[in-house]
């Protein structure tokens, strides 16, 4: 460790016994990260440009994550993965026909998800020929002429329109349109395994489903919770914005069951000082190791400091009068959290009442507080209640509604947010039906669509029929991945609108698909010359991209320009629904996003390449709580747990899956997980040293893993390398998407549908 001296109770030393980096997050390993990345993709002077101009005005903004693209940028604004996304992205391979002459489905489905991506870029329209098990060239028109008959042949709710939450704004708009002109809203989308729980929950809590923070709110914020969300690895460049934030004085505390480097300490690859003298900034003042699923306890215990604290100087330490005007349910839930029992919190968090006394004084010490939170949140059984907690905890002492306070979920994918804002969801209020009926002469669907763990019940059930996939990774990114894989042939149709190749695409339904497109970085040239594409970030600021870099083919085309071509192949004529005009022009369909979305999108051409993004508003921000009782909602807690029911026994441990630093969701950059100091193979099983003896493992060891689910179904994986690592008891940790077979599809947060891919009860068999 550079610098620090070790706090008590291992607050900030790192268990020496295992592996773990010593350089700070950032530092010079990022820029080597980059560089074998450049060099796997055959990187250009135009990438050179295109990196230059990231996530500034004008520029490309990084499809990687969605973190804010600052009014005033870094010399650099991107960070070491988002330099890795856009040079994956502009590579310089070409997965073309020849390509796929020469590689069979079969023998392709034996390649990592590495190397299928690694294959380059798609360069055309490809079918899957079942009697050559290959893919073979086709024409855009006999695509789109054969995808509309299917879609016409069959009722319109068997379709599902899937979207990773990448797409920009104007494209996701026409998908959101095509699907409920066709007569369905089966609409799931890359959050319903991601900040679903935030939508769903945050809506009941705080009548937002969204974030109430913006970039300001960390200039003036006291100080920063943080809950599982790993910020040097997925969304590195917030780590500029924390250390400034500790520089001047605000104080962090984490909690987390896995010490990531990140929020230890940092050191600025663009400041000089920092890189040569080696003195990085120390981000987290407290760092506390707490049991998956913990944080409802912990926070528990959090709220009984702060009533003892009311109690030891009565009216100054709630905000009473907050309390009173603005919110719901406080009595019920200040009893149930004064009769919740120390040790009950301890057994639960696996910390001690002092660690989280320490905490609390924290809190206490803050005018303006920020509750930050990620996967390690949501994607619990009882997702709802962690955030329900957060809520209680902010809401107590006033920290929703002002500045430099607020809940901020860290988002995913660049454009995950604004997609549901454009209508991608499976509800009739994503897309307002007067809006619908008045500009284009259409009755909207009156029933609710299918999430993703709904329309894969649908797959399995026979109920869904045709597949459409607007990027992502579904077949690698859900769930029970045996069951689904195995029910995917089953489909009649699926269509990939992609960049890159990967593992499902490789799962034909009968009818297949791929269909290549543009990425964020290629130049998008239509009827009235190049156009712009538009996405919201975490802090509902949205931003224009203007792609540069020559496409990889003649032959690819915009993610708009797929859309269109096949809502316009499947529909019946409609003067009103100009999907060629609209290609030509994305102004007019920004036209339309503000005509169907007006609050948030008025003068949205005017405003599309405003520095920092133009705000589209948050009622909660400004005290208007668009909930039930119109008021923020207390919730007294219901159990200390966020994990679901799981049989006892001394060998079932709790599993996470995690990123490394070296992959985007399921794009697999390369095989170093740099700041948790591992390397080599990502089919290993983290497990504390004590774990690992208590259990009679070794070292290496080559175990299986078993769900200690009992529904019938048995979900194993095998050949996972036993490695010790600093976790708590009574769990382990591996990455995703090679653990995705062991989480059942119906293991999922109560209210969302989102799994509980944080939590899963599991068993090591050797
Ligand atoms: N480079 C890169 N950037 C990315 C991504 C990527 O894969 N690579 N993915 C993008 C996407 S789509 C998303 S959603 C985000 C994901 O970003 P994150 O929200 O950071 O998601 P994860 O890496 O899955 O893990 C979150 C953290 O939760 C912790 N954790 C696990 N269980 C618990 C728990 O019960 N309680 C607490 N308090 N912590 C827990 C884990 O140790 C981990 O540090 O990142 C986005 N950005
Ligand atoms: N076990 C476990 N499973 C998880 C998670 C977890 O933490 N643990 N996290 C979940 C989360 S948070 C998420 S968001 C999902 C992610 O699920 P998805 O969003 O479905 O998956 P991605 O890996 O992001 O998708 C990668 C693919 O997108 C395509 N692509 C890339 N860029 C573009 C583009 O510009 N346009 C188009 N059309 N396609 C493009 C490429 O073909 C690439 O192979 O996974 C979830 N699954
Ligand atoms: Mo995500």
């Amino acid at each position: 460790m550079t610098g620090f001296p070790p706090d008590p109770g291992r607050a900030v030393s790192q268990d020496p016994d295992t592996p773990h980096d010593t350089d700070p997050a950032g530092g010079w390993g990022s820029l080597k990260g980059v560089a074998r990345v450049a060099g796997e993709t055959g990187v250009s002077a135009v990438a050179a440009r295109i990196l230059g101009s990231l996530n500034k005005p004008g520029g490309v903004m990084c499809s990687s994550c969605a973190w804010a693209k600052p009014a005033k940028p870094n010399t650099f604004e991107f960070c070491e993965n988002g330099a890795k996304a856009t040079l994956w992205e502009l590579d310089r391979n070409r997965a073309d026909a020849a390509f796929f002459a020469r590689h069979s489905v079969t023998e392709l489905r034996d390649w990592h998800d590495h190397d299928l991506e690694k294959s380059g870029r798609l360069t055309e329209p490809l079918r899957y020929d079942p009697g050559l098990d290959r893919y073979a060239p086709v024409s855009w028109d006999t695509a789109f002429a054969e995808i509309g008959r299917e879609l016409r042949g069959m009722s319109p709710e068997r379709a599902v329109f899937y979207a990773s939450g990448h797409a920009g704004l104007e494209a996701s708009y026409l998908y959101a349109l095509f699907a409920r002109a066709m007569g369905h809203q089966n609409l799931p989308q890359s959050s319903n395994m991601c900040h679903e729980t935030t939508s769903v929950n945050l809506e009941t809590f705080i009548g937002t489903p969204v974030g109430t923070c913006t970039l300001d709110d960390f200039e003036t914020c006291d100080t920063i919770f943080f809950f599982g969300q790993n910020t040097g690895s997925n969304s590195p460049r917030f780590l500029h914005v924390l250390k400034a934030a500790v520089q001047r004085g605000c104080r962090i505390v984490t909690f987390n069951p896995v010490r990531e480097r990140g929020l230890i300490e940092f050191a600025d690859p663009q400041s000089p000082g920092q890189m040569t003298l080696g003195k990085p900034t120390r981000i987290s003042e407290k760092y506390y190791q707490l049991r998956p699923g913990g944080d409802i306890a912990v926070i528990a215990g959090l709220m009984k400091c702060v009533l003892e604290a009311e109690d030891a100087a009565p009216g100054t330490v709630l905000d009473h009068a907050f309390i009173a005007a603005e919110t719901t349910g406080f009595a019920e839930t200040e009893k149930t959290v004064r009769a919740t029992l120390w040790p009950e919190i301890e057994r639960h968090s696996g910390l001690t009442e002092a660690m989280i006394r320490e905490a609390a004084e924290i809190y206490l010490s803050a005018d303006r507080a920020i509750g930050i939170y990620g996967m390690g949140m949501t994607q619990h059984v009882n997702g709802w209640l962690n955030l329900g907690m957060l809520c209680n905890l902010l809401l107590m002492r006033g920290n929703i509604g002002k500045p430099g306070a607020g809940i901020s979920p860290v988002r995913g994918h660049s454009n995950v947010q604004g997609q549901r804002t454009v209508g991608i969801g499976e509800k009739s209020k994503h897309m307002p039906a007067d809006k619908l009926r008045a500009l284009f002469g259409i009755e909207p669907p009156s029933r609710d669509g299918l999430n993703a763990v709904h329309a894969c019940e649908g797959i399995l059930d026979g109920r869904v029929e045709a597949l459409v996939s607007l990027g992502g990774n579904l077949v690698r990114a859900l769930p029970d991945r045996v069951r689904m894989e195995a029910a995917w042939p089953n489909l009649r149709l699926t269509v990939h609108v992609a960049t890159k190749l990967n593992r499902s695409h490789l799962v034909p339904g009968q009818v297949s698909y791929i269909l290549p497109c543009l990425g964020r970085t290629d130049r998008d040239l239509q009827a009235s010359g190049p156009q712009a594409v538009s996405m919201e970030d975490t802090f509902s600021h949205i931003y224009g991209s203007l792609g540069r870099a020559e496409p990889p083919s003649e032959d690819v085309r915009s993610e708009l320009a797929i859309v269109a071509g096949m809502a316009k192949a499947t529909l019946r004529e409609n003067p009103r629904l100009d999907w060629d005009g609209w290609t030509a022009n994305y102004d007019r369909v920004r036209d339309l996003i503000a005509q169907t979305f007006p609050d948030d999108f008025a003068d949205f051409n005017t405003r599309l390449m405003q520095p920092g993004g133009f705000y589209r508003g948050n009622p909660a921000r400004d005290r208007t709580w668009k909930t039930e009782s119109g008021k923020a909602q207390f919730t007294a807690p219901t159990t200390l747990s966020a994990l679901g029911e799981a049989p006892e026994g001394d060998d079932v441990m709790t599993l996470i899956t995690l990123r490394s630093n070296d992959q985007f969701n399921t794009t697999i950059y390369g095989f170093s997980d740099r700041l948790r100091g591992l390397s080599g193979g990502r089919e290993i099983v983290m497990i504390n040293r004590r774990e690992l003896v208590r259990l009679g493992l070794s070292e290496g060891q080559k175990v299986a893993l078993e769900t200690a689910i009992a529904d019938g179904v048995t979900r194993r994986v095998e050949g996972f390398a036993v490695t010790p690592y600093d976790l708590p008891d009574g769990c382990i940790a591996g990455y995703y998407p090679e653990l995705n077979p062991l989480v059942p599809l119906g293991y999922h947060e109560k209210n969302s549908q989102t799994p509980a891919y944080k939590g899963t009860p599991v068993r090591i068999v050797v």
